[in-house]
């Protein structure tokens, strides 16, 4: 009996961390001419240029597949909302947003998408806990986000505005390398006068780093929701 127990437990601990929280997806197509419907749960939206790795990053966070991902700016049209529920947790959604910035399809494309965030945002800030904000490591390091950028600073003066909380994570770490990911976090941080340890990092080829903002986002949810 004992030896059975033990074995049940093992199994538990091998199974890895994403079995702990289920999912369910649920597209949710918001645009300006589609009437608003009542989103049930929090919401926790993942907000960052075109090609920043938001769809990438949500499929490893959910263990699936479910977000369309791949190397054309622009590709998620529309939000997706996927239902998260961990373990003895709340549910809560995490929101994949299209990407703002260049887009396949020119500006007219680009602004469609733009609205579209920036609408939600508004409409749904009382849903919102907070955002996941993704900067890719390569921008934090040239120093190309910290240089005047009007667009990027528009979306953050506006997160700022809407007084949204957000989480700051910088995505691809595997393009320079793990000896330059305090670097460039410590560019990032400067810009917004935070303490770098604050940052996230992760990479679609690191399991550690994804487990680990999973963790986060799962300890910073239940906070937030306390506090509501
Ligand atoms: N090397 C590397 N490539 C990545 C990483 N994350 C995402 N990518 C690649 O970057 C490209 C864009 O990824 P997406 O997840 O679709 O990016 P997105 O931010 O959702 O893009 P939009 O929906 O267009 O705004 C894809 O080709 C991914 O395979 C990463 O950590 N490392
Ligand atoms: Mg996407």
């Amino acid at each position: 009996m004992v030896v059975m127990i033990a074995e049940v437990c093992l199994l538990f601990w091998q199974i890895p961390n994403f079995m702990h929280w289920s999912v369910e997806a649920e597209r949710f197509l918001y645009s300006r001419d589609i009437p608003s419907a009542t989103i049930e749960h929090p919401v926790v939206p993942i907000l960052g240029k075109s090609n920043v790795g938001k769809s990438s990053l949500i499929n490893l966070l959910l263990g699936q597949k479910l977000a369309r991902q791949g190397k054309r700016p622009g590709l998620t049209e529309s939000i997706g909302l996927y239902k998260v529920t961990p373990g003895s947790g709340d549910p809560f959604y995490i929101g994949d947003m299209p990407g703002f910035g260049f887009a396949v399809g020119g500006v007219q494309r680009e602004q469609n998408l733009s609205t579209i965030i920036k609408s939600f945002l508004q409409k749904y800030r009382r849903n919102i806990l907070f955002l996941i904000y993704l900067i890719d490591s390569r921008r934090a390091l040239d120093g190309s986000f910290q240089k005047e950028n009007p667009r990027e600073d528009a979306w953050i003066e506006l997160c700022i505005a809407l007084q949204l909380p957000f989480m700051i994570v910088i995505t691809k770490t595997d393009k320079v390398g793990k000896n330059k990911i305090f670097q460039a976090k410590k560019q990032v941080a400067s810009k917004f006068q935070i303490d770098p340890a604050d940052l996230y990092s992760v990479s679609i080829k690191d399991s550690q780093a994804i487990e680990d903002l999973r963790a986060a986002i799962v300890d910073q949810v239940a906070d937030a929701i306390k506090e509501i």
